[in-house]
């Protein structure tokens, strides 16, 4: 399998995380002019950033709907860390619908049986982690050359992605035990591991517990393009309902590569979502940009995200969902269609 592959050569329409939002991806699909099958007039394509699952309704619809796109050559597809989850069968809020199906959910999901969700997953394991051309890069989370340039070596026809994965948190591990570090980590997580959920505890810095996580991110090039380069934290900060001792880092501001990237994963939101999401996610790490501006030293950077992943929260709670949207960005016109309807060319910053 390929980790880094080809990107489609000629116009492309690039969907940002859809997270089980099927309806919003037909709305999406539809308003930008693709027939059922994915087919375009213009003989445009599709690329899905990743993150087609979890949080929304229904995300096996999602995943069929998209499998059958890539199949008959009319999308590309790279996996998000909501995939890799998947694959890991890790369980993470959102996606019991698939890693525990016996479990209650917040909002009533759509559920996979067995059979379905062992095909699933072998289709999952084919999908690459970066796709590239000589004038665009699309990764779920985080351009970094030295996370791309270890992939890109690793190309073959050996691995599964999952297992790769297991392997690089594993000789952190290893190193870590070997070096004593980890009976440190030990003795701060008895110390504070029953506050680290509490959001009245006046948080103490966990040097050791921030080292672990930043290398656990770091050091495995499959969770920095897929979740984004971390550093250190200055001081402990509540973001999901947990203290954190690393925060994520704003990659994009010193991007300066020719070729464009487009990326997902983080979130952003229109200002008047700012309320709604910002207790739940963390920061905004695009506060004081634009929503429909170019990023990076050389205005070529955009984040296509715009949280369609909290409408179901929304709509549980009776808030407007007008507020979270799900969008693409036509390359190269440069132009962001929303599934609203909404369009928006991009601007330089
Ligand atoms: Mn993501």
């Amino acid at each position: 399998m390929k980790l880094v592959d080809s990107l489609f050569d000629g116009p492309l329409d690039i969907v940002g995380d859809i997270h089980g939002e099927i309806d919003a991806l037909r709305q999406l699909l539809a308003g930008l002019g693709y027939d059922e099958a994915g087919n375009h007039p213009d003989g445009r394509r599709l690329v899905f950033v990743g993150d087609l699952v979890d949080r929304g309704p229904d995300s096996p619809a999602v995943l069929r709907a998209v499998r059958d796109l890539v199949n008959n050559g009319n999308a590309q597809c790279i996996l998000g860390n909501h995939e890799l989850n998947l694959l890991r069968d890790d369980e993470k809020h959102g996606n019991s619908w698939w890693t525990a199906p016996e479990k209650e959910t917040e909002h009533e999901v759509a559920r996979i049986d067995d059979v379905e969700k062992t095909a699933m997953r072998d289709w999952l394991e084919t999908l690459p982690l970066v796709l590239e051309r000589d004038d665009l890069r699309v990764v779920h989370a985080c351009w970094n050359d030295a996370a791309v340039e270890t992939l890109r070596a690793l190309n073959g026809p050996d691995y599964r992605v999952a297992d790769l994965y297991d392997e690089y948190q594993r000789a952190l591990y290893d190193e870590m035990a070997e070096l004593r570090f980890m009976n440190q980590v030990r003795k701060e997580w008895a110390q504070f591991m029953p506050k680290l959920e509490d959001p009245d505890w006046d948080a103490k810095f966990m040097p050791f517990k921030a080292e672990l996580d930043r290398r656990s991110q770091m050091d495995n090039p499959i969770s920095v393009v897929t979740s984004g380069e971390e550093e250190t934290a200055d001081k402990p900060f509540w973001a999901g309902g947990r203290w954190r001792m690393v925060s994520r880092v704003k990659w994009w501001e010193r991007y300066d590569d020719e070729q464009a990237v487009v990326f997902g994963h983080y979130w952003r939101r229109f200002k008047d979502a700012a309320i709604i999401l910002s207790d739940k996610y963390g920061p905004d790490l695009f506060d004081g940009v634009e929503p429909h501006h170019w990023m990076g030293q050389r205005n070529n950077v955009y984040c296509v995200d715009f949280s369609v992943g909290a409408r179901a929260s929304q709509r549980a709670a009776g808030e407007s969902e007008q507020v979270c949207s799900l969008a693409a960005v036509r390359w190269p016109e440069g132009e962001v269609v929303h599934d609203d309807g909404r369009r928006f060319m991009l601007e330089d910053t």
